[in-house]
């Protein structure tokens, strides 16, 4: 996987699992935001400001963090406003890197092969991991952040203006329980997986699959009867949850080891990720090729063979789980 050391590549390992074999995700180092008048949002500086087309988003269709911001930008039609790049899903010794895989794309903006260029031209003396999803500005040349869970809330906020199907994915009186949902999702599902499958101790990998499986018991007591997890609409937990869902039977169940018991005993969870799939816009957010060859092949110090096995051949055109699309 790798990383930047001062501005240079090195394959070298990120040091995120620590000596008792906990998985501890390092956090994102660009955290400024775009602002509808440019001034500076909760963290980071301003000079960003809200326009069309200025804006360029890096992403992985393989990966679920990825996979947030481009639900949000479909779903809420702001592909004019903000167009795309998309890397190779197999991330080796030179990390993400663009074109040459049906779905994949050159950088549209500087034409770099490499994704850390992109970081590299945003500082070229950047020291951390080069991940996906990245949102790029033209205008300054550099990288506006790197957190998936804020480039949602900008997209959702001040790009609204823009958007051919605006919705108000985080009502203000709901906000307290949005954190709260999403803090519980992060933590023992969306987070919770890459805990459970990078742990290199019984016991790490114990104390995610316990947090996990709690967590699951929650959410399906919750959509018992309701049908998104905070009422009739979709908000922003809906589709924080629904990024790993959707990976978790053809990926995490087997690769991450997350089988504590199968999804077939969380009837309504598996619900919930239909019914998110079928909303508009969010099933061509979906490439179960990207996203099974991204982790069976990428991932070789789990599966060092690349074998992919049987169960991750899920295809939702032709029923989802065998249950009907
Ligand atoms: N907190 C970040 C996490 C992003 C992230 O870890 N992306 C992964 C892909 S799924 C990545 O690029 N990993 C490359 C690496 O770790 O070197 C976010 O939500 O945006």
């Amino acid at each position: 996987m790798g990383q930047l050391i001062d501005g240079v590549w090195h394959d070298t390992a990120t040091g995120e699992v620590k000596t008792d074999g906990r998985f501890d995700r390092a956090p994102s180092r660009f955290r400024n935001w775009v602002t509808a008048d440019g001034g500076p949002g909760p963290t980071g500086q301003g000079g960003f400001k809200a326009e069309p087309g200025r804006y360029h988003l890096y992403v992985s269709l393989a990966c679920p963090w990825s996979h947030r911001a481009l639900i949000y930008r479909d779903l809420l039609g702001l592909e004019a406003a903000i167009d795309l790049s998309v890397v190779h899903p197999v991330n080796l010794a030179n990390g993400w890197e663009f074109d040459g895989y049906p779905g994949a794309t050159p950088d549209r903006i500087g034409g770099a092969r490499y994704l850390y260029q992109v970081y590299q031209a945003a500082d070229p003396c950047y020291s951390g991991k080069a991940t996906i999803p990245v949102l790029w500005d033209r205008q300054t040349g550099t990288i506006v952040s790197n957190e998936s869970a804020d480039i949602i809330r900008m997209l959702g906020g001040a790009f609204l203006p823009f958007a051919r199907t605006p919705h108000n994915l985080r009502p203000e009186a709901l906000g307290a329980r949005i954190d709260a949902l999403n803090d519980d999702i992060y933590a023992a599902v969306n987070n919770g997986v890459y805990r459970t499958g990078f742990a290199q101790s019984q016991e790490a990998y114990d104390a995610g699959i316990e947090a996990m499986f709690g967590c699951f018991d929650r959410l399906e007591r919750r959509l018992a009867d309701s049908r998104f997890l905070l009422g009739d609409a979709p908000l922003e937990p809906d589709f924080r949850l629904f990024v790993t869902m959707i990976r978790f039977e053809p990926v995490y169940y087997f690769h991450f080891r997350c089988n504590l018991r199968p999804l077939s005993a969380y009837p309504d969870l598996r619900r919930h990720t239909r019914d998110v799939l079928n909303l508009p816009g969010v099933r061509g957010t979906v490439d179960m090729t990207h996203i099974v060859d991204h982790y069976y092949l990428a991932h070789r110090h789990i599966n060092p063979r690349g074998i992919i096995p049987v169960g991750a051949r899920v295809d939702l055109d032709r029923g989802f789980w065998g249950e009907g699309a």
